[in-house]
Formats: structure tokens, C-alpha cells, sequence
């Protein structure tokens, strides 16, 4: 049978960010915890309940992704949520969406920790005729239409932005790859697309960070001995390209002048960071959709006619960003 991956880029409905207040909601501790919105008045007949997956707590991309939704889909907005956090398992997710099966929810939204792996779990949702708001990342299934809308980011535009950055500034670049969860949609493709941009020659090794500040820092400092000529390091997001500046200051150099950074993401660390000339370069990848997701929610439960695809818009930063760019960001 065909292998399809959807949610690549395509005839895309390219919405705008709107901007919307964070609540101050505690952060999530990492605990596989299942949570429902607190508050509201009245029976919950009238709400939509939905299932959200969230794939973990891995970064400070999730951690504000998590905020938006938490912050969006409340009893306010119509929204009765069961929110569970897998702590990046796959095994963990799989389980949360049977339970919402069996919980018989009225959507299903998730975010897939890898691309692979989902066909069973995506048919027993499919026979359960619930529909999916896939958020985020992506999947590869062999299912039929496993889901009736998808929205993130353009992960391999992302890529190719910040190969276009290496291109033009450091065309000779002894390059690094520092990858983020083997398998998922944001490594695959923001790879892909930098891969295709400065030439595979171009870079001398790859290994995985996880996405997290820690294991980024543990690969970083096992390239400084296997490649100590490497002087440029394209970080698949901020939390290892962070984690990278301690190994790269740990080990005597300076980040941002002996060995160049060029991250994804755009969180606030980041942004400082690149204000402060330890990363040279930063490609944004926003979070802050929540709104949108409960936009999506409320037209698929009623029917309504949504786009395949939803692309959250991204912008790219270098040194020139100001001290009152970074603390004007919600994240
Ligand atoms: O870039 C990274 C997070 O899937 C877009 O996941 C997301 C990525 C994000 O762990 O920080």
C-alpha cells in the first residue's frame, strides 16, 4: 500500500498569527497527567469536548504552545478540554488517544511526537467517526484521510531559511547538524530543507539533541572532539542550540564568534541569546495558535467547510534585533 505523508506544504491557506494574551497558567510539570479546564458555570452539554494530545514539555516552544491552547480552549470558548502531556513517548500519546475513544470525545487534537507508528490508533479513531485536528507536526499513516485539518508550521521553509542565512553569510562553513527527535516532522523536514539549501558537502555530522536544552548540550560536546574543525552549528531549535553554547563555552571557545549558531524557534532564551551574540542567526517558528485551533474545533464540529491545511506564518532574526523587540514577544 501507499505510504502517504500529509500536512507537507501544498495549496496552503496561509493564515495570520493573531495576537492573544497568555494566561498566566501554571506550567506544565511534565507529568503524564490528564487535566481538564477548570471553571465555568452550567452543564457541559453545550460544550465541545475535545481530546488534546500534547506530545511533551521538551522545550520552550511546547511549553508556550501548551500555554495557547490552555489559554484558548476553555469553557469560555466552548471548549470542554482533556488535556494529557505524553513526556515525548509514543507510547504514551497512543494511549491517550484510545482513552479519548473510549471517553467518547467529540474531536480528537494531537500533536505527533514522531511521523510514524499512528495506523492502528488512527483507524480505531476513524471507525469511532471522531474527527482529528492534527496540530503541529505531521504524519506519515497509511489511513485514508486520517484527519480533516492540520495546522503549524512550514518546517522546511524553515530549514531552507536558515540555509539561505549560512549560504549568504558563511558559504565555506565547516558545518554541524544538530537534529531535533529523530523521525518527527520538524527534524525531517527542517532538515531536508537546509540540507537542500548549503549542499550535503557542506555539512561534516549530524547528531540528535532530542529537542531538549540537555542532550543538545551532550551532543555538542562529543562533536567538539569528533569534529573540532566545525565552525558553524544549525541547531534545529533553540533549546540545544542553548545547550550548545555551554558545551561550546565549556570548552574554552566562544559561541557566536569561533563557532557560529543558527537556530529555530524564537523564544525568548533564543532571541536573548542572539541579542547577547551567542547565536547569529534565528528562524522563527511561532507557537502562540491556540486561538486558531479553537476556531478549527468549533467549524469541524459544526461541519463546516476548514482548509487541509492551516500555515502558522514564521519571520527570521539576526543580531540587529532590539532589547524591546524581545520583551514585546509572548513568548
Ligand atoms: O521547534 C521544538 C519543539 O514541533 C515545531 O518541537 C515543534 C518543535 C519545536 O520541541 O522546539
Amino acid at each position: 500500500m501507499i505510504r502517504r505523508k500529509f500536512a507537507k506544504v501544498g495549496l496552503a491557506a496561509v493564515a495570520a498569527v493573531s495576537a492573544l494574551t497568555l494566561a498566566a497558567c501554571s506550567s506544565n510539570g511534565g507529568g503524564s497527567s490528564t487535566e481538564t479546564t477548570a471553571g465555568g458555570n452550567g452543564g457541559d452539554g453545550d460544550l465541545i469536548k475535545v481530546g488534546f494530545s500534547q506530545l511533551g514539555a521538551e522545550s520552550g516552544w511546547r511549553t508556550a504552545n501548551t500555554e495557547s491552547v490552555k489559554a484558548s480552549l476553555t469553557k469560555e470558548n466552548g471548549i470542554d478540554l482533556i488535556f494529557v502531556d505524553a513526556q515525548q513517548k509514543q507510547e504514551n500519546q497512543i494511549k491517550a488517544l484510545r482513552d479519548f475513544i473510549a471517553q467518547d470525545v467529540d474531536i480528537i487534537a494531537f500533536s505527533p511526537v514522531i511521523e510514524t507508528g499512528w495506523d492502528e490508533v488512527l483507524q480505531e479513531i476513524k471507525d469511532a467517526e471522531i474527527p482529528v485536528v492534527l496540530v503541529d507536526r505531521t504524519v506519515d499513516t497509511t489511513v485514508e484521510d486520517p484527519y480533516v485539518t492540520w495546522i503549524g508550521a512550514d518546517f522546511r521553509l524553515e530549514g531552507e531559511m536558515a540555509g539561505e542565512w549560512v549560504k549568504e553569510n558563511y558559504p565555506d562553513a565547516k558545518i554541524f547538524e544538530l537534529q531535533g527527535t529523530l523521525g518527527s516532522g520538524a527534524q525531517v523536514d527542517r532538515e531536508e530543507g537546509f540540507d537542500a539549501v548549503v549542499g550535503a558537502d557542506k555539512i561534516i555530522g549530524k547528531a540528535t539533541g532530542n529537542f531538549t536544552r540537555a542532550e543538545g548540550k551532550t551532543a555538542v560536546e562529543a562533536a567538539l572532539q569528533a569534529y573540532p574543525d566545525m565552525d558553524l552549528i544549525f541547531a534545529h531549535n533553540d533549546d540545544m542550540g542553548l545547550g550548545a553554547i555551554e558545551a561550546i563555552e565549556a570548552a574554552g571557545k566562544k559561541p557566536g564568534e569561533d563557532i557560529i549558531i543558527v537556530t529555530v524557534d524564537a523564544v525568548r532564551d533564543g532571541l536573548q541569546a542572539l541579542h547577547d551574540g551567542k547565536f547569529n542567526f534565528v528562524v522563527e517558528c511561532n507557537p502562540v495558535f491556540g486561538d486558531q485551533i479553537v476556531d478549527l474545533v468549533k467549524k469541524v464540529y459544526a461541519g463546516e467547510e476548514v482548509p487541509k491545511e492551516t500555515i502558522v506564518v514564521d519571520a527570521t532574526f539576526d543580531q540587529s534585533i532590539t532589547q524591546e523587540e524581545i520583551d514585546a514577544r509572548l513568548y
